[in-house]
């Protein structure tokens, strides 16, 4: 750590789920560790950190984690001095205190807003415009992570792809994960396939296509909505031995990046875990967080076309029936077995296997030669500000 590092403030609030808190955790954590800065995260809520690292308690306002300072965001705001630099994310506004104190600062603080993942276009000309504030000498940047140059890039930890690559190349490695995990280690051939959805997702018909395939599945689940509705399924469906239907705790942060290196398929959700699912180089299916207006299906549209891009028309439409038919919500019409056109785009997804194996690795690999979206914005704030 420099003698005395920039101080970097950044401020997430709890909306639901895990996301945003797994962003913002993890963007700390590579700029205190990575770049050497002296970082405080603001949150309104601990207990969802403390899920994905449980180290963290959330009964202290102040504690200390891999070089993070960690802090209650409380009512009223009890401010602490300012940062050189402050990052809001997902446009959650720091306390007016703090924003105040900002302004009133001889060298302004560089405010960045880290806005949401998104593959769509518009997202290029958006990325790293100013926003001067209306009633205050403040101006404020968006930062858009994206999957083009033009854009603030994905966060990866610098030793991200060594630690895939000699996870995925060491059997004995993966046999202590599951042992560890499971208890016990997969069959060999056994198409291992993890799951983590949101609510309405057809996961029952999902484990009713799997049991249709020739030969062992293993579907794991960590607790929460796909583990409570497999239970169910398993009730009724005793007799389809092939399947195994295996429930784990919530595991920690870089836990779950083990999981998603041992699975053969990974079904993931929201924004951290869809690029996690990318960085494992594994072919993976995405449930994008359903909006009210639809929009979500252009924002699933926009990745798939940039992600099938590089693939033979048939593999193209195999991912992209498997991934639609996963996120249409509609329950199937009473009397039919499940989603329609699920169980066929289940098997044409993994009857192609092989091909989008090699393409899910060349996709990661594609993307990491980028600069991570940590280093991009430190050297944005250090070079452009
Ligand atoms: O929890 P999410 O659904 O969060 C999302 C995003 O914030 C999204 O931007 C927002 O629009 C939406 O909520 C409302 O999904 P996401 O982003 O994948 O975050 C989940 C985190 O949980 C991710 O870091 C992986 C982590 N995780 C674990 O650490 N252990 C686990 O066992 C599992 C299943 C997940």
């Amino acid at each position: 750590m420099p003698t005395n590092p920039e101080r970097w403030d950044i401020f997430c609030r709890v909306v639901d789920n895990f996301g945003d808190v797994a962003v913002s955790w993890r963007l700390a954590r590579q700029v205190a560790r990575e770049h050497g800065k002296d970082v405080r995260l603001w949150l309104d809520d601990l207990t969802v950190l403390a899920k994905l690292r449980p180290e963290i308690d959330p009964a202290y306002d102040l504690q200390r984690l891999d070089g993070v300072q960690v802090a209650r965001i409380r009512q009223p705001f009890e401010l602490d001095g300012v940062g050189d630099v402050v990052v809001e994310t997902f446009g959650c506004d720091p306390p007016e205190s703090y924003v105040l104190a900002m302004a009133a600062r001889e060298k302004k603080p560089r405010w960045i807003n880290l806005e949401y993942l998104s593959a769509e276009e518009w997202v290029e000309g958006s990325h790293a415009l100013p926003s001067p504030n209306p009633r205050l000498p403040l101006v404020k940047h968006f930062f858009f992570p994206g999957f083009t140059p033009k854009t603030g890039g994905l966060l990866r930890e610098e030793s991200l792809l060594r630690r895939r690559d000699e996870f995925q190349s060491d059997a004995g490695a993966q046999a202590a994960f599951w042992k560890s995990v499971v208890g016990a280690v997969p069959p060999e051939g056994a198409l291992k396939v993890s799951l983590f959805n949101y609510a309405g997702a057809p996961v029952e018909g999902l484990a009713r296509a799997c049991a249709l395939h020739h030969g062992p599945v293993w579907l794991i689940a960590p607790e929460g909505i796909a583990a409570t509705a497999l239970a169910a399924w398993r009730v009724s469906n005793r007799a389809r031995d092939s399947i195994k239907i295996v429930v784990v705790p919530f595991l920690a942060q870089d836990r779950y990046d083990q999981l998603l290196w041992a699975c053969d398929v990974n079904f993931v959700r929201g924004e951290d875990s869809f690029v996690r699912a990318q960085w494992a180089g594994r072919p993976f299916v995405w449930h994008i967080y359903p909006q009210d207006d639809g929009a979500h299906w252009v924002k699933l549209a926009a990745f798939l076309a940039r992600y099938t891009a590089g693939l033979e028309r048939g593999h193209a439409a195999a991912v992209t029936a498997l991934w639609e038919a996963w996120n249409r919500r509609e329950a199937p019409p009473p009397g039919e077995e499940s989603t329609p056109g699920l169980a066929e785009a289940w098997a044409g997804f993994v009857a192609r296997w092989e091909m989008l194996d090699v393409h899910a690795k060349s996709w990661s690999a594609q993307l990491g030669v980028r600069p991570d979206l940590a280093a991009a914005l430190v050297d944005f704030v250090d070079n452009a500000l």
